[in-house]
């Protein structure tokens, strides 16, 4: 038995579980993949001026070539030195990187086959890849750092892996986080392991490109092509490479030609091994707004069905070589609801038909047919109700359940549900344009709401396909890559709390010590967005409400000054930020803050005015001062974003706001922007903010009690800092408190979450003292007043009627639903903030 078995065993047995609870990028430095110092029997990859060069083998797939390729780039970003891409040992080599993968490289299989290579890990995995250091790997080399993957993808991730670890961050090009300068790069002997993913099939859906990606790519990037082409879809399918994701849903809006209008888009997709799917409303890689050339009226199916299967049966024909993911089912020409039926059972039946028919598209055109082909059924707004009204989904078919479009996952996979063939999976939006408001600008929803929701979904069975909806890519980079980073490694997500996940992702680009300075302000800005986000300042609005925001003058006031504090202090961190790093802390952290920020002032300086403007005009024209200064600092950090940074490179990406106005329904009573003449300086505004007393509110936060067993806190959510999640036999949470006089009642604060399975509704039971529990309860229905109250407050708020004398009391909460996350009672009877759930 040679040495290097002798090693690889050792490394299998004693190494291995730690290397696999770290992350990529993340290795402690004693197992860390590469170094930039000698030590002892580490391989030299770049040294003395040298870079190793990189062996990859012709028969290797296409997506392997251009990892290799894109390593040798990288080595030579890093270090000045250019590494040749070779097909075979050349003379005597002393060192060299290989890769390839298992059964289609002739230079792997021959390590195989001399036993340098233990397969067993590999063969039959998914995606999965070995890093690791062979003596004598093949006659004519020394040594080398080797990089096997079981497919054409593992192998791929295995090329960026090494990337990552010379310091190249997966957002490198997107984020301008240029790599640092090694002199010298050297592999230390061991072994490392990846895979296979947690979840199958990862991706991301580039969506309402038409202010951001779009105006960039058609007049910065590309202006050629004047469309987001090949040239762009290549940077998002390496970026998708690098951060192990494998699927991608693609533009889809009007503006943009439909992703298979030139036949480029999908070469170029296989090329890189990445799989194309398409998103709720394109079934069959159909885009419909773009492609479906008769009158709108004819994308009927009841009446017109042998046309719309033509339709179909073109693109089936012309893409069946590539690996995609078909979507069944259909709905409307763009994001509404099928045409051509009047009941429920008409839908179902006709839905029926309609996955009948394209299933035997998928058998005439696809290799393995419908029994084969990769399919989801995504039940999308009305779609929902069809499939519960009866639909049947063939078994194989995977159910990509998605969230309500803001952050709360619809429906868990029941147990039957979950043993279906083809499995189940989520669809979730970082980024949303619809009812009743979108959130387009920037990218607000919490790491840590993400997390809960989708290892609620993962653990209930959602482990075949997830896609999250990033908007523009820009400004989404922290959550694209969490949400990805979770569908590679979800056990290792299941540990961090929102700050550990920043600390490391920020960590990684500025250094340890920003990194975790950047860690506090973003941790700050996810929990003030999560209260209200920047687009949804005006909400609610009805007509007598005297604050549009719902927000007291004290809160709001209150919001503001830390509002103002972040943004400075973001501001005043810049002058910390190296050089080279000074771009992308602009992109990833100051832009979001001073730009929240500001939105935040503009509206509450607004409601202040309108306030005030007949009681004391002074005060008012502060005010409105602080308004005018608010959109001059959105302009002028928008105009930077565009047009300063990264020599222009981002020109036409960032919007000068949320762009959408269409949804803008909850504005009855608009805000007065006052004219130019009815300003002031702004100081005497914010001196008003600033001495405005902290609002005082009776209310018990849910993670100040104990946590009673069955419950876990988590950071990040929920107003006061956390909020505690009630697992499946929680005992009854409870606290005490005081009351100075009689209350009719509490106000229970829960999470807009949805229960699991069948339930379709959170309850809880309250009692006081030990007294006969009152139960509560909240059907959770997508569009109801009640629902977007919820999720545009990130706080459902239920009122409990039961009379209180004042004295010490004990409240008792016991959980009757899932799905209960508790973040507050207010010990008052809110009831005039009853609404129709
Ligand atoms: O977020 C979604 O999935 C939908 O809103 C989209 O399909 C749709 O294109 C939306 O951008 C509105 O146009």
């Amino acid at each position: 038995m040679s040495m290097t078995r002798l090693t690889l065993r050792h490394a299998l047995t004693t190494t291995l579980a730690p290397i696999l609870a770290l992350s990529a990028g993340q290795a402690a430095a004693e197992d860390a993949l590469l170094r930039f110092a000698p030590v002892k029997g580490a391989i030299a990859l770049v040294a003395k001026d040298q870079a190793a060069p990189i062996l990859v083998a012709p028969q290797d797939a296409t997506s392997v070539r251009h990892a290799a390729q894109d390593l040798a780039r990288d080595l030579e970003q890093v270090s000045g030195h250019a590494s040749r891409l070779i097909a075979a040992p050349e003379g005597k080599m002393p060192a060299a990187i290989i890769i390839g993968t298992l059964g289609q490289s002739p230079l792997i299989d021959a390590m195989v086959r001399a036993d340098k290579i233990n397969p067993a890990r590999l063969t039959g995995q998914w995606e999965s890849f070995l890093i690791l250091t062979i003596e004598k790997p093949l006659a004519g080399v020394d040594r080398a750092l080797v990089v096997v993957g079981s497919d054409r993808r593992g192998t791929a991730y295995g090329a960026y892996e090494v990337s990552r670890a010379m310091g190249v961050s997966p957002w490198s090009w997107w984020a301008d986080l240029a790599p640092r300068h090694q002199d010298a790069i050297y592999a230390p002997k061991g072994l490392h392991h990846f895979g296979p993913p947690s979840v199958r099939y990862r991706g991301i859906f580039v969506n309402d490109e038409d202010w951001g990606l779009f105006p960039w790519a058609a007049q910065t990037f590309d202006p050629t092509r004047k469309d987001i082409g090949p040239k762009t879809y290549q940077r998002i399918f390496e970026l998708l490479l690098r951060l192990k994701a494998n699927t991608l849903w693609p533009a889809m809006h009007k503006t943009t030609a439909a992703f298979n209008s030139d036949p480029a888009n999908a070469k170029l997709a296989d090329d890189y091994g990445i799989i194309m799917g398409s998103s709720h409303s394109e079934v069959m890689l159909r885009n419909n707004v773009g492609e479906w050339k008769d009158a709108p009226e004819a994308f009927n199916y009841a009446s017109n069905p042998d046309k719309i299967r033509l339709y179909w049966d073109e693109r089936v024909r012309k893409n069946a070589a590539y690996e995609n993911i078909w979507t069944i089912g259909m709905r409307g020409l763009h994001d509404t609801g099928m045409v051509g039926t009047n009941s429920m059972a008409e839908k179902v039946a006709l839905l029926d038909k309609i996955i009948k028919d394209q299933r035997d598209l998928l058998d005439a055109h696809v290799a393995g047919g419908a029994a084969k082909a990769g399919q989801i059924f995504v039940p999308y707004k009305e779609v929902l109700d069809i499939y519960r009204a009866g639909l049947k989904v063939p078994d194989n078919v995977s159910i990509v359940w998605p969230d309500d479009n803001f952050g709360y996952i619809r429906q868990f996979p029941s147990k039957a549900e979950s043993r279906r063939s083809g499995g189940a999976g989520v669809y979730y939006h970082l980024s949303y344009l619809g009812y009743p408001l979108a959130y387009l600008w920037l990218s607000t929803t919490p790491p840590a709401l993400v997390q809960e929701e989708m290892l609620r979904a993962y653990d209930q069975g959602s482990r075949n396909i997830w896609i999250v909806n990033v908007g523009d890519i820009k400004p989404a980079e922290i959550g694209t890559s969490h949400f990805l980073d979770m569908a590679w490694d979800a056990e290792k997500a299941r540990t961090a709390s929102q700050q550990d996940y920043l600390r490391q992702w920020l960590g990684e680009a500025f250094g340890g010590e920003l990194g975790a300075k950047a860690t506090g302000l973003m941790d700050d800005y996810f929990r003030l967005n999560f209260e209200r986000r920047p687009e949804h300042l005006e909400w609610p609005a009805k007509a007598e409400d005297r604050h549009l925001s719902g927000f007291t003058v004290e809160q709001a006031h209150y919001r503001l000054r830390r509002w103002r504090a972040l943004a400075a202090q973001a501001q005043a961190l810049a002058a910390q930020v190296p050089a080279d790093r000074q771009d992308a802390w602009f992109e990833l952290v100051e832009f979001p803050i001073r730009a929240a920020a500001a939105a935040n002032i503009r509206f509450f300086a607004a409601e202040y005015y309108d306030e005030m403007i007949e009681v004391v005009p002074a005060e008012a024209y502060s005010a409105g001062g602080a308004i005018a200064w608010a959109e001059g600092e959105i302009a002028a950090i928008t105009d930077r974003y565009n047009n300063a940074i990264a020599g222009g490179k981002w020109r036409n990406i960032m919007p000068a706001e949320a762009a959408d106005t269409q949804w803008r329904i909850y504005r009855p009573r608009p805000i007065v922007t006052p004219a130019p003449a009815l300003r002031s300086a702004p100081d005497r505004f914010f001196a008003r903010v600033d001495a405005t007393p902290e609002p005082q509110m009776p209310i018990l936060e849910a993670e100040n009690a104990p946590l009673p067993q069955g419950w876990r806190k988590i950071d990040g959510l929920g107003r006061g800092g956390a909020v505690v999640m009630a697992g499946a036999k929680a005992a009854p949470w409870t606290a005490s408190f005081t009351l100075t006089k009689p209350q009719q009642g509490v106000t229970i604060g829960l999470l807009p979450m949805f229960p699991d399975g069948e339930e379709r509704e959170l309850k809880v039971e309250v009692s006081i003292d030990g007294g006969a529990p009152v139960t509560v309860s909240a059907p959770r229905v997508v569009g109801s007043a009640g629902w977007v109250t919820g999720v545009l407050d990130n706080l459902l708020k239920l009122p409990v009627a039961m009379p209180i004398a004042a004295g010490t009391h004990r409240i008792t909460i016991t959980p009757r639903s899932s799905g209960i996350a508790l973040d507050q009672v207010v010990l008052e009877n809110r009831t005039e903030e009853k609404v129709a759930h």
